[in-house]
């Protein structure tokens, strides 16, 4: 742990150690931010983590299935060659026992660990006007200073448990999938109940049928997926991608989702319905997120998108048996894409399986949890076991759970209360000195991770060398340019299909109550990176600095 120097403190009081910064979560986001604050500038920084272990979204998120949507020679940190050379993936899609491995490999090999305080979990902070520094309470009391405070508690780290009536009285187990207990949940010769079929829901599924005696499966929205096609990673892999580093991230760092592929070029209007079906069936059959990109039009046109989601719709048909389940599973209420679009490996194939059953909530809600099950409108189900695979409070939840008070005391629950408002993402007035890496308002969920991860950071440490560098204390964002830059949001979401998606959680649709924004910024990876670098090049147009 980094030496800190204790500031005086009354008799009785809890002492008071004073950084230079402080950084809440011990994912990929804050790992990075530790090693360019200590290493390259020379900061004393101490990392707050509330899991025992490193990892973040990873640490948490163990159901069965649990792997990279991303592709695992991308889906990792590109800022150190030696490590990029040093680390090898086995899987095509790196399960999460293998993606905590590698970020274990990271904070050792860069020495992290001595500045990172495990079960340490961050209950409050509030903003000193007096001082230009932040206080961090933890669930300890303790209390922590810092000029600067930096978030790096993830996107998608507040599950969502629905609040259902009669929860308390189930008499067998439940779990939700992203507070996953470390143990494993055995569910040989037991009757599972899911909830939800997201990315999660339709990784989870599978295995899960595999080892129940029995899974039902409840679901509300229908979803698109694509086969994952997962498989290990050879040698000839590695060595490709070795030597083919630089290039790889060029090519993300160029695109629009921070994918090392580029978007095709073409219309999917402007090419016979033969042509198209090969693309798509070639797109099929390598699997991956990458089908999303078979076409430059799909989330930018109606007509565009519906010939995907035809496809898909058709694909489903052909896999599953039982023409009423297929009909059931088939999407028609938005078009693909619109929502994150899962990736699985045989999730529509599971509903070929005799121990497997599916119910439609549109058609049976959920009334309650009984002792012995769910009750939907039609009927009872019983179960040993019930899984929440129903997401999270995307986004804003986890920073807003965190009680900041920014400058005059002012909540970060209140000055969001209508939705996030951030300027590009990384800051918010009234909120002096805080950054919130990957927060809403920037590309974030709609990017591969690590790439806008280290964006954020690389920028975050820049401006605090400048600051230094001019021997200022504060930096805030301005009110007018974060209202400038949450129309642009707006206007850049509505370029897109992205908000025709009225069940998704980029809107916040997902948790009741929730105001409907559309949070992540859908402008493209590159050209938000370049408004960035411009941004700081003017001075930090935008941002109040003193
Ligand atoms: O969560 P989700 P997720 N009653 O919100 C349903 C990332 N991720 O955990 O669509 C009944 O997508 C809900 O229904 P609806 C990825 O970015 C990454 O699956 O709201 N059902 C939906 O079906 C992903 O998008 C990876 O109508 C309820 C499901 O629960 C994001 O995490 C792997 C309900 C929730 O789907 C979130 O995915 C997995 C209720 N009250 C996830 N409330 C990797 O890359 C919700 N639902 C490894």
């Amino acid at each position: 742990m980094a030496t800190p120097s204790s500031t005086e403190s009354a008799a009785g009081e809890s002492p008071r150690q004073a950084y230079d910064a402080i950084i809440i979560g011990a994912g990929f986001s804050g790992l990075y931010q530790l090693h360019k604050l200590r290493d390259e500038l020379g900061l004393d920084v101490v990392l707050l983590e509330k899991a025992d272990g490193i990892g973040g979204t990873w640490y948490w998120n163990r159901y069965p299935g649990a792997r990279c949507d991303s592709e695992s020679y991308y889906y990792c940190y590109s800022f150190n060659k030696e490590i990029e050379q040093e680390w090898s993936w086995s899987e095509r899609y790196p399960e999460h026992p293998e993606i905590r491995k590698y970020l274990n490999f990271v904070a050792d090999r860069l020495d992290l660990k001595r500045d990172i305080r495990l079960a340490t979990e961050v209950t409050s902070a509030s903003f000193d006007d007096g001082t230009n520094s932040w206080n961090v309470t933890t669930r300890s009391g303790e209390v922590l200073t810092a000029s600067f405070l930096i978030t790096a508690v993830g996107c998608l780290s507040s599950a969502n448990v629905p609040k259902l009536p009669g929860l308390e009285n189930f008499k067998g187990d439940w779990y939700h999938t992203g507070l996953w207990p470390h143990e494993g949940v055995d569910f040989t010769g037991k009757r599972v109940g899911q909830i939800g079929t997201g990315s999660t829901g339709i990784q989870a599924a599978p295995v899960i049928a595999e080892q129940a005696k029995h899974l039902t499966v409840f679901q509300r929205t229908a979803n698109y997926s694509i086969p994952a096609r997962n498989g290990p990673v050879t040698a000839d892999d590695i060595k490709h991608t070795r030597e083919n580093y630089d290039d790889i991230w060029r090519q993300a760092r160029a695109g629009t989702n921070g994918h090392p592929f580029s978007m095709s070029p073409r219309s999917a209007l402007s090419v016979s319905d033969q042509e198209r079906d090969d693309i798509y069936e070639e797109a099929w059959a390598r699997g991956g997120l990458r089908f999303r990109a078979s076409f430059a039009d799909i989330l930018q046109d109606v007509k565009a998108n519906g010939t995907a989601s035809d496809f898909i719709r058709q694909k489903i048909r052909e896999v599953v048996k039982d023409s009423a389940v297929a009909d059931m599973l088939t999407p028609h209420d938005h078009g693909f894409a619109t929502k994150r679009p899962p990736i699985d490996t045989f999730y529509f194939e599971t509903f070929n399986r005799d121990n497997v059953q599916l119910v439609d909530l549109k058609a049976e809600p959920i009334v309650e949890v009984t002792a012995n099950g769910i009750r939907t409108a039609s009927k009872e189900y019983d179960l040993d076991i019930i899984v929440f695979a129903t997401g999270f409070d995307a986004l804003t939840g986890p920073l807003v759970n965190l009680n900041i008070r920014g400058s005059g005391g002012y909540a970060l629950k209140d000055a969001w209360s209508a939705g996030p408002r951030a300027y590009l993402g990384l800051q918010s007035p009234k909120f002096p000195n805080l950054f919130t890496i990957t927060g809403p308002g920037s590309p974030s969920v709609l990017c591969n991770m690590p790439i806008a991860i280290e964006q954020h950071v690389d920028w975050i440490t820049n401006c605090i060398r400048d600051m230094r560098a001019d021997g200022l204390e504060r930096i805030e964002a301005e009110p007018e340019s974060t209202e400038k830059w949450v129309a642009h949001v707006n206007e850049a979401a509505n370029a897109t299909l992205l908000p025709m998606a009225s069940s998704s959680w980029y809107l916040g649709a997902n948790v009741p109550g929730k105001p409907r924004v559309f949070m992540p910024y859908a402008g493209g990876f590159a050209r938000y990176t370049s408004i960035c670098n411009d941004v700081a090049r003017d001075g930090y147009r935008g941002f109040l600095r003193s």
